[in-house]
């Protein structure tokens, strides 16, 4: 069932956290507990050891706060209150050139103040929430790879300037091997001048933001790990939002609204409340509009945490150990991209159920928990077009590799959009083009003019058979079927090359027909394959061998397959091979035609009780031939006699 658009039932907060609560005190009391009142798509919250559930906070690690003073602005600095910066003409070359090095404006950004202020963009009812009194403590984590000297103070003073002080642990830096100078000595030298516990790790060589992120939250003392990109500009009463709905649940993960800092005058542009994330087939992270239901979830009250399927990846705070309970992230991935959507699929204190979850959107997620962006709480992130730094390997490969493992564990069958939006990736990966610029002649000759040992046929059905044996599933049968001289001729040892295919991780032949070959003329669903035996004469339907366009014939049943093998499909077509079961005329003849997969003319009803096999187009239903000399089946105003009775009797699988 791959319909994304099913139903699904939106349980109330309050259902939600009784379950939690059961599941906690189930687990407190350590004894068996009853699963039967779960949904069902729930129940199987095999929690490990310990269970995913974690106790509150106690309360001497709380910490008092109050909120961060007002950063005023500052007189003649350019981009005070988050104003665009405009660089004049006569220093355009030099914007130009320098805008190169990081995607963005640099000259700009360079013009304003680390500790520029910003106006207020919250709802005026954010402003009025009171939050609780003691709060976890956070270390702020940002990893880079070359980021500008500016961008990068200015998230750390953003965050200084603008976090109630108690509950900003420390700040931890994460260099991912850039190569710039200022971000070595200086940098280190800097940050022991900072008025907050500051600490800089080095990865030992490039290692992409997703494990650099994993060195610096081994480092976290605080309760919550707070991650942000290093070209961030943290607003008015940021924190303590994110903070209150961890203390609340520490299996809540939270993100800000990110507002837009232009790439190009570095004005702090609000972003909507209105949108949340998605993702599309490529398993590129989108933003879409929030849905009607779960703005109505949240009684219309658009300062509500809003429950998000899934998040941008960058700014967000985790309780730290909830963090490592499921599972940080995936070390396997590479520079950048899918560990945003790996992790929004993977969060919560259920066992994993499967993808059908994402349709209870920002519900219960694959594992539980809850994935929501608090629209209190806004940051700022300097969004580009184009990534300023290389990606060993290639963005390509570095992008689909990263995907590709977000859809091979989490999305089950429904992985398969995104191999189908990525065709490049066959059965194991690669691609078989036709290049239409490129021309060869070729030979073609009728008959092959050297020896075949063993005899031609007995050579190409072994190959056929290997190939068959190894890569075509239950599709094989269709070979053996059609070829049954095949069946003669020892396949010889194919288990190296089912490792292969086993190592390779390569998909399935359903897969290949379903993604990369729906025309195949191979069915991809059919109820059977085998003889049709007329229950009168006890004769065979059987092409006779003939070509597309020749009548169909019967003969005396041989149970050799061959000519007298049909597939009864699912799209109600009789194939043999690539031709079809087809009747232009309610008075026949019965043709075999090349299967156009429309229906039509070639839309047959096989009714397993009253045995007929009726077609659609006419009404009539197949009979026996006329005669014992014409070997041709015809059709007849339908009249349950034997004559009219077929028989499709092995494995036929509705
Ligand atoms: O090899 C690298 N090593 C790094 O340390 C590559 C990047 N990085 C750093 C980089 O310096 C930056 O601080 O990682 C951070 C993110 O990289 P960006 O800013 O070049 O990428 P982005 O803003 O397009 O990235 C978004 O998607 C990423 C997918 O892997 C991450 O989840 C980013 O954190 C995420 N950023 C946001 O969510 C901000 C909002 C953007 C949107 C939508
Ligand atoms: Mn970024």
């Amino acid at each position: 069932n791959k319909n994304l658009n099913n139903d699904y039932t939106i349980k109330t907060n309050d259902e939600y956290k009784g379950k939690k609560a059961a599941i906690a005190a189930a687990l407190q009391k350590d004894e068996d507990f009853d699963e039967t009142n779960l949904e069902e798509n729930e129940v199987e919250h095999d929690m490990g050891d310990d269970g995913l559930i974690l106790p509150p906070y106690p309360k001497s690690q709380l910490r008092r706060w109050a909120p961060a003073p007002f950063v005023k602005p500052q007189e003649e600095t350019p981009g005070e209150m988050g104003k665009a910066v405009n660089i004049p003409i006569e220093q355009e070359k030099v914007m130009l050139e320098k805008f190169q090095e990081n995607q963005f404006n640099l000259l700009a950004s360079d013009m304003i103040s680390l500790n520029r202020s910003l106006t207020d963009v919250r709802f005026e009812k954010c402003k009025a929430k009171r939050y609780p009194t003691l709060l976890p403590t956070t270390s702020v984590v940002i990893v880079f790879h070359n980021e500008a000297w500016t961008t990068l103070l200015r998230t750390i003073w953003s965050t200084i300037n603008r976090s109630p002080r108690p509950l900003l642990k420390e700040i931890i830096l994460v260099d991912d091997a850039s190569e710039k100078e200022h971000l070595g000595k200086k940098l280190e030298e800097y940050i022991k001048t900072l008025p907050v516990s500051t600490r800089l790790f080095r990865t030992e060589s490039r290692s992409g933001l997703i494990r650099a992120r994993l060195l610096g939250a081994k480092h976290v003392k605080g309760d919550v790990i707070t991650f942000l990109d290093a070209h961030c500009e943290c607003t008015e009463g940021w924190l303590e939002p994110l903070l209150s709905r961890i203390v609340e649940d520490r299996s809540t993960v939270v993100c800000p609204i990110i507002d837009v800092i232009s790439d190009t005058t570095f004005e702090y542009i609000q972003a909507s409340d209105m949108t949340w994330g998605g993702f599309n087939w490529k398993l590129n992270f989108r933003w879409y509009r929030v849905p009607e239901r779960e703005m109505q979830r949240r009684g219309g009250d658009r300062t509500a945490p809003l429950r998000t399927p899934t998040m941008a990846g960058g700014l967000f705070a985790i309780d730290r150990e909830y963090f490592y309970k499921i599972g940080s992230y995936d070390e396997g991935m590479d520079i950048w991209g899918g560990e945003n959507l790996e992790m929004s699929f993977r969060l919560g204190p259920y066992k994993c159920t499967s993808v059908t979850n994402i349709k209870s959107a920002a519900k219960v997620w694959q594992c539980g928990g809850v994935l929501e962006i608090v629209p209190c709480s806004h940051v700022g992130h300097v969004f580009r077009d184009k990534s300023p730094y290389s990606f060993p390997g290639g963005v390509q490969a570095v992008v689909l590799k990263n995907a590709a493992r977000v859809a091979e564990v989490w999305m089950d069958e429904w992985g398969e959009f995104y191999y189908a939006m990525n065709p490049g990736v066959w059965m194991c990966g690669g691609t078989l083009e036709i290049a239409p610029c490129s021309h060869v002649g070729h030979v073609f000759r009728k008959t092959t003019p050297y020896s075949f040992p063993g005899g031609t046929g007995r050579v190409v059905n072994h190959n056929n058979a290997r190939l068959a044996e190894v890569w075509l599933d239950d599709w094989k049968h269709f070979y053996y079927n059609i070829n049954p001289g095949a069946l003669n001729v020892p396949v010889g040892d194919v288990s190296e090359r089912k490792a292969l295919r086993e190592r390779l991780k390569c998909k399935s032949f359903r897969w290949y027909l379903e993604n990369i070959y729906p025309e195949s003329q191979m069915p991809l669903d059919y109820y059977y394959l085998g003889e049709i035996r007329n229950a009168e004469t006890s004769n065979c339907l059987d092409t006779l061998g003939g070509k597309a366009g020749q009548p169909l014939g019967m003969g005396y049943c041989h149970g050799m397959g061959g000519n007298q093998v049909f597939a009864y499909t699912k799209r109600k077509q009789i194939m043999s091979d690539d031709n079809c079961l087809d009747a232009a005329h309610p008075r026949g003849p019965i043709k075999l035609i090349r299967c156009h997969g429309m229906r039509g003319n070639q839309e047959w009803t096989y009714d397993t009780k009253s045995r007929t096999i009726k077609h659609t187009n006419t009404g009539m239903c197949l009979d026996k031939p006329e005669s014992t000399d014409v070997w041709k089946p015809v059709l007849r105003s339908c009249d349950r006699s034997r004559g009219q009775q077929w028989l499709m009797q092995v494995d036929f699988k509705w």
